[in-house]
């Protein structure tokens, strides 16, 4: 039987008992993160992890790529992310999953399948779904699904919860951040998180090969319809002559967007041989839109797709119409 958590502030509470009985029941849980993790999907499954862990649930956190993030590698439980199917599993758990496609494989359908989940688009692809698009990020409903289950969470759980919710609110500077994210991260301290301890190691071990890719990746700025709308790119000669991670160049988008005439950028580059365009917006611009035209998809303010074409600057003109299309009054 489905049951889908509610939105609109109506929440469904029976949701979290389900996906709590689910897990009880269940022998052995893959927890599925999404292709091209974040730090929101990395450390949503490790907060779980850690919570299974300490209550002896056998389990493993899958990612189908062997490119993680490796700034996230202080969480407790972070080298045990495996891209290796277990032969057996009985529960599927999927964490910022916007859709089934964003596993990056298929998984068998008569499999139960929790859906914890904070993305416009998510469809309930699950059996039980505790989808709430309402909050910052998916480490947020996951501490929902410990506060209404009265689950103890323990330093680690803590730690990678708030790491979770700082990096997905950019820094609690989105505006789906509100009284209730300041609360859970406020208890999640009181738990044992160390905000200064985390941001040393979330954001303080850069490598030099970053600060190298970030100029030229800066220096491709271009701007349309008066300056409102941004555009950057990240070849792949660029990184390879600097020696940088794709995911190095990421922190480029918000530097634009924060000029203060932009109000939508995007950003191009090559990942899996296929262009990945990530849009954000200010305000009440929805760039899920745009990328919804191009089968991807995310939130209001940041959104993303792949364009078929390994012309990036075909990709950048194909998505700019879009974006102006889309977006006109
Ligand atoms: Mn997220």
């Amino acid at each position: 039987m489905k049951k889908d958590f509610i939105v609109d502030n109506k929440l469904d509470l029976s949701s979290y008992k389900d996906a709590l009985d689910l897990i009880e029941k269940s022998r052995y849980i893959l927890i599925i993160t999404h292709v091209n993790p974040d730090a929101d999907t990395i450390s949503s499954a490790l907060a779980i992890s850690n919570f299974l862990a300490e209550n002896k649930i056998k389990h493993k956190v899958f990612n189908i790529s062997d490119n993680l993030p490796q700034n996230l590698d202080f969480i407790e439980r972070y080298e045990k992310i495996t891209n290796v199917l277990p032969k057996f599993f009985d529960l599927v758990i999927s964490v910022d999953c916007g859709s089934k496609n964003r596993f990056g494989f298929e998984v068998d359908e008569n499999i139960p399948l929790i859906n914890f989940d904070h993305h416009k688009s998510n469809d309930n692809f699950g059996t039980v779904n505790i989808v709430n698009y309402q909050k910052s990020s998916t480490a947020e409903v996951v501490y929902d699904f410990f506060k209404y289950n009265g689950l103890y969470i323990t330093k680690n759980t803590a730690t990678s919860l708030y790491v979770g919710i700082y990096d997905d609110s950019l820094a609690f500077t989105i505006n789906r951040c509100d009284e209730e994210t300041f609360e859970k991260v406020n208890f999640l301290v009181k738990c044992g998180a160390n905000p200064s301890w985390i941001a040393n190691r979330l954001v303080r071990r850069d490598s030099l090969a970053k600060y190298r890719a970030i100029p030229r990746v800066l220096d491709s700025l271009e701007l349309y319809q008066e300056g409102t709308v941004a555009s950057i790119v990240a070849r792949p000669e660029w990184l390879k002559d600097s020696g940088a991670h794709p995911r190095d160049t990421e922190v480029v988008l918000d530097m634009v967007l924060s000029i203060s005439i932009v109000k939508i950028a995007f950003f191009l580059r090559i990942t899996d041989d296929k262009v990945r365009v990530s849009i954000r917006s200010k305000g009440t611009i929805d760039v899920s839109a745009v990328a919804k035209k191009f089968d991807g998809g995310g939130h209001v303010n940041a959104a993303g797709c792949s364009i078929g074409t390994l012309d990036i600057d075909e990709a950048k003109q194909i998505v700019l119409k879009e974006i102006l299309e889309t977006t006109k009054e």
